[in-house]
């Protein structure tokens, strides 16, 4: 099968420029001017900019966690993701206690079968530390995982110590495996949450106090310097705030191979709104908290002057009001006290839209910097490029159509993430998908679905780059 895109305007992290383009099957065959093709179906993107299709390299799809189960499956979530421009994701695959790495990622891959709509890939989130763990790491890489993620945070659940932390750095230098980390000192969080329980603080607001800015600065800190102790490639995951920025700022420039993401959450949702009355703060519990407007602004200009590589969404779905309606519990859960809290903000449909809106029209970066940000980095990080990430000859057909004038105002009403609330609710964003082309199939057309359960593909990833 033959399709032939005409007039569009391509848009990669380097290039603009005016161009048809030629897919053969899965892949982009051609790219030019003029571009004629017998028997091929024509569709006509005069006006329309052509992108790849967006990379959300952090995602939690199916996830048991904070007493329940995320609301997004793999069908859900990623026709979501289809539907705001995104065609790849990468999800985190849970080891069990007592189980392996590998049995892990077969356990996600699982949960995957059937429903995939995207492609998709796995990182394995190391939670049952030991030297068989340890030496598993160097297997990862043939079964196509090149990431892992280490946790210094949820004391007791997944958190591991700077022992183990130091060895699987070692080992992921030695194997070419990238170490993902969530930077959070759980020790103290373990600490001042049982203080702050014992007093009866149990609201909402107090989850900001168990989270505060400088055990986020500590651990990613301590993880940076371990990281160029061992001289392995490190990614630090959901960066907040500026004192944890400034860490990794300066081991860039000790010369560290270590880079960092943030999420679209922390550039719209703010202490504040945690610290409203009642129990609405709650959909704003995540880890590492939500921070302030001067942070985010930080965060913004640390996306555009390359401090930071990447924005992801960490979507991580509970419904406010979950658990009637045949639907799990959900945020609900958390009115026993912040504790309870099922941390975690939906995103996954958004984060294009409200980053180009916000990013581009926001005169924040620009275009080309947009694609780096949420589809060629995370693909060069993460062993999809050039398969996956760009719009060149011999990569993967995954190309969004971005219409630059269309508005659309978000809502949990008419988005199609599995959860009944929305982080960008009533925001007003100019420029938007109207067409999700995966591997040269049209899988959303004008909001309408296209693509049939099942038919995305995991990927197997290779060693990525250092950026
Ligand atoms: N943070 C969240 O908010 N949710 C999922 C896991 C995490 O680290
Ligand atoms: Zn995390
Ligand atoms: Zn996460």
């Amino acid at each position: 099968m033959k399709t032939l895109i005409k007039n569009g305007t391509i848009v990669t992290a380097s290039d603009t420029y005016k161009a048809d383009i030629l897919i053969e099957g899965e892949k982009i065959a051609l790219i030019g001017n003029d571009l004629k093709e017998d028997g091929a179906e024509i569709i006509d993107a005069e006006g329309l900019v052509l992108m790849p299709g967006g990379i959300d390299g952090h995602t939690h799809l199916d996830m048991p966690f904070g007493g329940t189960t995320t609301a997004d499956d793999f069908f859900t979530g990623q026709r979501a993701a289809a539907f705001g421009g995104t065609t790849t994701h990468i999800d985190f695959a849970l080891q069990q206690k007592g189980g392996t790495l590998l049995e892990g990622v077969e356990m996600w891959k699982k949960k995957a079968e059937g429903k995939a709509v995207i492609d998709y890939g796995f990182h394995i989130a190391v939670t049952d530390p030991g030297e068989a763990m340890v030496r598993e790491i160097e297997k990862l890489p043939a079964a196509g995982i090149t990431s892992l993620k280490v946790f210094q945070q949820y004391k007791g659940l997944f958190m591991v110590d700077d022992t183990t932390l130091f060895q699987v750095m070692q080992a992921a230098k030695k194997a070419g495996v990238l170490v993902m980390i969530h930077s959070e000192n759980g020790d103290v969080t373990d600490i001042v949450t049982k203080q702050l329980v014992a007093a009866g603080k149990t609201d909402v607001k107090y989850h900001l106090v168990a989270h505060p800015r400088e055990i986020e600065a500590e651990a990613t800190g301590r993880a940076i310097a371990l990281a160029g102790v061992t001289g392995c490639k490190l990614y630090v995951v959901h960066m907040t705030c500026e004192d944890a920025v400034l860490e990794m700022k300066l081991g860039r420039a000790r010369g560290y191979k270590v880079m960092g993401e943030t999420c679209t959450q922390y550039m719209f949702k703010f202490e504040d709104d945690m610290r409203v009355p009642g129990y609405e703060g709650a959909k704003w519990a995540c880890g590492p908290p939500v921070r302030t407007p001067k942070d985010a602004e930080y965060l913004w200009k640390s996306l555009a002057d390359t401090t930071l590589q990447f924005v992801a969404t960490d979507h991580c779905s509970f419904d406010f009001e979950g658990g009637k309606n045949g639907k799990k519990p959900g945020k609900e859960l958390g009115k026993a006290g912040f504790h309870k809290i099922p941390n975690g903000i939906p995103g996954i449909e958004d984060r294009m839209p409200v980053m180009y809106h916000n990013g581009v029209n926001g005169g924040r970066y620009d275009i080309n910097r947009f694609v780096a940000i949420t589809a060629t980095n995370p693909a060069k990080v993460h062993g999809l490029y050039p398969k996956k990430g760009t719009i060149a000859v011999g990569s993967d057909a995954d190309i969004v159509f971005w219409d630059l004038n269309k508005e659309h105002t978000i809502s949990a009403k008419t988005h199609h993430m599995n959860v009944d609330y929305n982080a960008y609710e009533g925001m007003k964003v100019k420029g938007w998908p109207v067409r999700t082309i995966l591997r040269g199939k049209s899988i959303v057309v004008d909001g309408e679905w296209k693509q049939e359960k099942g038919a995305g593909q995991f990927i197997k990833r290779h060693s990525g780059e250092f950026l």
